[in-house]
Parts: structure tokens; sequence; C-alpha cells
């Protein structure tokens, strides 16, 4: 199987956890597409469930498949998140942001009861870092941070756009990709990233996911 149709098994499989009456986090991502497709499938088929979005081109998938939406500022909780994500470690522990997301994605993470991300097998990894780390930064002051976190030697990088633009988040932030190659301790990064004025989100989400659907040549596997 090519990895999109790896995607698209796990994307299928994932909408398996979601139950009647749940309110679903629906992630960012070619891989939470499918998901979100078969999701609506569901919804027109009888599921009832409302639904929070972590940028505005899944609320826009969703809408038009009839899936019922909601501001995540109008619902008490959020049964499950399923989404998806650019690096998983063997201690679970993920990268995500590749889709330039992950401040809504951690945002909706954080307040949901349960985490479910949705990879191909090539996201599995040994150790992070391989994928370059996002940053989501504020545009205001982003040389000086861009220059600090270059002295720091994190090997810093804006992301660009398809114009040649700095590409702009849904809040019109900018990303600064740390292209790291391995990250040894991903909590002290974390910590530090945390504290740098100027950083509005970084992509490790550490200690936040409970089960993965891993798409395989042989079927998804789910590890919990
Ligand atoms: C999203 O899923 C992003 O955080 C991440 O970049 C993206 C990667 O997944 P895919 O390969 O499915 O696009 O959650």
């Amino acid at each position: 199987m090519d990895q999109n149709e790896l995607k698209k098994a796990v994307g299928i499989k994932s909408v398996d956890f979601i139950k009647p009456q749940m309110t679903v986090g629906l992630g960012t991502g070619s891989t939470v597409y499918y998901m979100v497709e078969e999701l609506g499938r569901r919804v027109q088929a009888g599921l009832k469930i409302q639904c929070v979005t972590t940028s505005t081109r899944t609320w826009d998938q969703a809408e038009k498949l009839g899936i019922p939406l909601k501001k995540l500022n109008d619902v008490d909780h959020i049964d499950l998140t399923i989404d998806g994500a650019d690096e998983i470690d063997k201690n679970f522990q993920g990268i995500k942001g590749g889709g330039g997301a992950h401040t809504y994605e951690k945002t909706v993470a954080l307040n949901s009861q349960r985490n479910l991300w949705i990879v191909d097998q090539s996201k599995m990894v040994t150790t992070l870092g391989q994928f370059p780390l996002p940053l989501e930064v504020n545009p205001f002051g982003c040389q000086q941070l861009f220059q600090r976190l270059e002295k720091e030697g994190l090997k810093p990088a804006f992301r660009i756009d398809k114009q040649g633009n700095n590409l702009l988040t849904d809040m019109k932030n900018y990303i600064i990709d740390l292209h790291l190659g391995q990250i040894k301790h991903p909590h002290l990064l974390a910590d530090w990233l945390d504290h740098q004025t100027g950083i509005i989100e970084h992509g490790l989400f550490l200690d936040l996911v409970n089960t993965v659907v891993v798409g395989c040549d042989d079927g998804p596997k789910i590890i919990e």
C-alpha cells in the first residue's frame, strides 16, 4: 500500500472510536482529511455527535459534509480528539505542526479527555527531531527571536509559502521551523521554548496521546 492508502485506512478505522452523543475534536492534515470524509458518511447515516475543529480548513471540510460543529469556547468538554502527527517516538511523544495548525491542535488536545493520533508507519521514529520542529511565533520581534534561536544553535528557518512570503497561520502569525535532526531531551527543550517571549506555541506534544492508530501494509495497528 502507498502512503495515501495507509493514511486512508487509518482515517477510516479511527472513526470506529467515535460513539453517539460524543463531542469530538477534529485535527488537521492529510490523514485527518480521510477521517473527516468517513465521519461525514457516518453522520449522514445517522451518527449523532458534535465536533470542534483545529483549523479553518477542517471546519470548512466538516461543514460541507453536514457534520455538526461548535466553537471550542461553546463546549463544556471534549470526549475524544483525533489528529495526525508528523513524528511519534517510542515513548509516545510527538512532533506536530507540519500543517501549521499546532497551536489550535494543542489547545484542543489539552482540553480532551482522550487523544488519538492517526499516522502512516513512516511517522513512527526512535528519536524525535528528523522532522523540523514547528514554532508559531509573533511577527512582532520575530527577527530578534530568530537570531536568539540561531545563537542557541537551534537551526531556525522561517516557513515560506508558495508566493515566497512568510506562511501565515490561522491566527496570522509566522512559523519558524527548527532543523534539529535529533531531540534527545524533548521535555527540556519544550520547557526552554515555553519560556521564550515571542513563541506562541511549539510542536512538541508531550505526554498527551493515549492511542495511536498506525497504518501498516498488513492493516491498521492500534497501540495504546
Ligand atoms: C496535523 O497532522 C499536523 O500537526 C501535522 O503536521 C499533520 C501531519 O499529518 P499528515 O501527514 O496526515 O498531514 O495534525
